[in-house]
């Protein structure tokens, strides 16, 4: 499987996101992660609905959104997702799940089904027809910057074995939350293939972003 990089955008300049964009363009990205917290779900607010539209016009680099909102089947038609991108929805935001992925997948979008660190695989077994991949969270969500919690790494290997032992060896793993250079190795020998970059690496304000990209692929390959 391709190894693929999705710098989380709500870590990046706003005050120059044509230039990050222009620059993430010439790296070939294949995704930028658009979190949307809603003070609810997670007691954060980050970016919205006028931020992925803005995004659309501004580049052809496909989406990325994590949904980190409560009860997102009311809210997934005010988004404007389509082919080519990624809308991860949270099994612990909605009671009806199910409902809300395959929205995701009627507009030609992937439905990635995210989840806590605390919650059981078992839920993967009722909706696997509807997902293309799972998004594993290697922190509780809310915040960039946190430390990887300590069984991430053992859960990727879990959803990687049971993706692989079901025959599902095509639907992806995203990961997210302490992707630093260090972690990226291992959570990719767990099986991870969609790397969330944030703080702990491309967003170092220590670094070009093209350098922290070109550190992140090489960790990868
Ligand atoms: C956190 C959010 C993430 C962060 C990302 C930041 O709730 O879903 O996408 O933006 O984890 O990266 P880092 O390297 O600061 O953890
Ligand atoms: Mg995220």
């Amino acid at each position: 499987m391709d190894m693929k990089i999705s710098p989380s955008m709500m870590c990046a300049d706003i005050a120059n996101l044509k230039s990050t964009l222009t620059e993430f363009e010439e790296c070939k990205i294949e995704y930028l992660h658009i979190d949307i917290m809603d003070g609810h779900f997670v007691p954060n607010f980050t970016l919205g609905t006028d931020y992925c539209k803005a995004l659309k016009k501004l580049t052809s680099i496909p989406l990325d959104i994590h949904l980190m909102i409560n009860d997102p089947e009311l809210k997934l038609e005010w988004f404007d997702f389509g082919e080519g991108d990624i809308v991860s929805v949270h099994a612990e935001s909605t009671k009806h799940l199910q409902k809300a992925l395959a929205f995701v997948k009627s507009k030609g979008a992937k439905a990635f089904v995210a989840i806590n660190p605390a919650t059981p695989l078992c839920l993967l077994d009722e909706i696997i027809n509807d997902i293309d991949g799972v998004l594993v969270m290697a922190v509780n969500p809310g915040f960039a910057g946190q430390k990887m919690v300590p069984n991430a790494l053992e859960k990727i290997r879990r959803v990687r074995d049971y993706l692989d032992n079901n025959g599902y060896n095509d639907k992806e793993i995203e990961v997210d939350g302490n992707v630093s250079y260090e972690n990226a190795i291992k959570m990719k020998q767990a099986g991870a293939n969609i790397f969330v970059a944030g703080t702990s690496s491309v967003f170092n304000p220590n670094y070009s972003l093209t350098d922290g990209i070109e550190k992140m692929r090489n960790q990868l390959r």
